[in-house]
């Protein structure tokens, strides 16, 4: 009997969004192929369905889409992080802007070599809403960067564009605000906050160095993100969607969430650390997901306090197993 599976190859299957989105899409029936990096352990060893690759080397991501023959495509590596972008500016251009154009390009020739349509979605960011012109920001919203890494995500949402209307390529952009989770890399604010609530609440640590707590985003779930990411690709026509939560809260306020899970007031426990500040700051996120909303009938189902309560939980489990 012929295979019926539908079949997904995702990029950045090792981080946060890929963690979730391979569970989700495995729960689907889908059979799931990943890229990783040469940062991922067991170099040279990736299992059948997984295969190593570089968004700063495109040579073999053609032969990567001969195995996998996908039918989607789900594009999340990158060099994600916003303050690291200041200091590795061409290697985050390299990776997070024209990386997306070599992927672009090798779908552009295996859909003529294979004979069928992909379906293409861009980890597209809120972070290129920037310095805001607009409060909040949906679809329509202009960008406005504020970050090498911002300015290289905007290069990809364009070429996302672009190749869509130029070769009538089935290619979104998912332009998702901040979604976090256990799963969240310890160097973005949240993970940072809640590992060292764990570890300071069991005696493991004294003391949570941080950069600027005023800065405001619209914190949502990963795990309710990745849903949307999904939804967006199986419209019949593809557009661009904002996703978010459309509530905003401070740093601040994730530290008197996390801490006080624990019963621990942060006053003294937290200090400023000034290289954590970013030559360039976003003060303030909120978005409008409303085309979201209405289109693919997304809703997050996560609030921002059991977000930080799951997160906290997570960690004083691994502090625990640490001590
Ligand atoms: P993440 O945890 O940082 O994962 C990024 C992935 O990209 C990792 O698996 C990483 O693998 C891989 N990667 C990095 N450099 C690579 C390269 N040169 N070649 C191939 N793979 C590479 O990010 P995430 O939070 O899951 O986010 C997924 C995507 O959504 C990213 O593109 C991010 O920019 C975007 N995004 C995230 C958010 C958010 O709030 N999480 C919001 C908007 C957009 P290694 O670790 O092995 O290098
Ligand atoms: O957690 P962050 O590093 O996330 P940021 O910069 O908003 O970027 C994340 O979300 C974007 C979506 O808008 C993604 F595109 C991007 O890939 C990434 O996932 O920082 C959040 C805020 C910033 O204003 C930062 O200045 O927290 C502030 N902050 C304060 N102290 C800190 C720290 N951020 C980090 N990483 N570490 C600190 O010690």
């Amino acid at each position: 009997m012929a295979d019926t599976k539908r079949r997904a190859l995702i990029t950045g299957i090792s981080g946060q969004d890929g963690h979730y989105l391979t569970r989700f899409l495995l729960k689907r029936d889908y059979e799931v192929h990943g890229i990783v990096s040469c940062r991922a352990p067991g170099i040279g060893e990736a299992g059948e369905r997984l295969y190593y690759a570089d968004l700063a080397d495109g040579s073999n991501l053609g032969q990567i889409l001969d195995k996998a023959n996908p039918d989607e495509v789900y594009n999340l590596a990158a060099q994600s992080h916003v303050r690291l972008s200041f200091d590795l500016p061409q290697y985050t251009a390299d990776v997070t802007g024209v990386g997306v154009l070599r992927m672009l390009d090798a779908i552009r020739e295996y859909q003529q070599r294979a004979g069928k349509q992909v379906r293409f979605y861009q980890a597209s960011s809120s972070e290129m809403f920037g310095k805001v012109v607009e409060t909040p920001q949906s679809e329509s919203t202009p960008f406005y960067p504020r970050s090498p890494y911002a300015c290289a995500k905007v290069y990809a949402y364009w070429q996302t564009v672009n190749y869509r209307e130029s070769y009538d390529m089935y290619a979104l952009n998912g332009i998702l605000f901040n979604h976090e989770s256990p799963r969240r890399g310890e160097a973005f604010v949240t993970r940072k906050i809640s590992k060292a609530v764990a570890r300071i609440k069991l005696g493991l640590q004294d003391k949570l160095s941080l950069g600027n707590i005023e800065a405001q985003r619209d914190w949502g779930f990963a795990g309710d993100f990745i849903e949307a990411m999904w939804l967006m690709l199986q419209q019949d026509v593809p557009e661009d969607y904002v996703v978010a939560t459309g509530q905003v809260h401070s740093v601040r306020d994730f530290l008197d969430a996390a801490f006080g899970h624990v019963g621990l007031d942060w006053a003294n426990l937290v200090e400023t650390d000034v290289n954590m500040f970013r030559p360039a700051e976003v003060d303030i996120l909120c978005g409008d997901a409303t085309k979201a909303q209405e289109k693919l009938g997304w809703q997050p189902k996560v609030s921002f306090g059991e977000l930080a309560r799951m997160m906290v939980d997570h960690d004083l489990e691994l502090a625990r197993q640490e001590s």
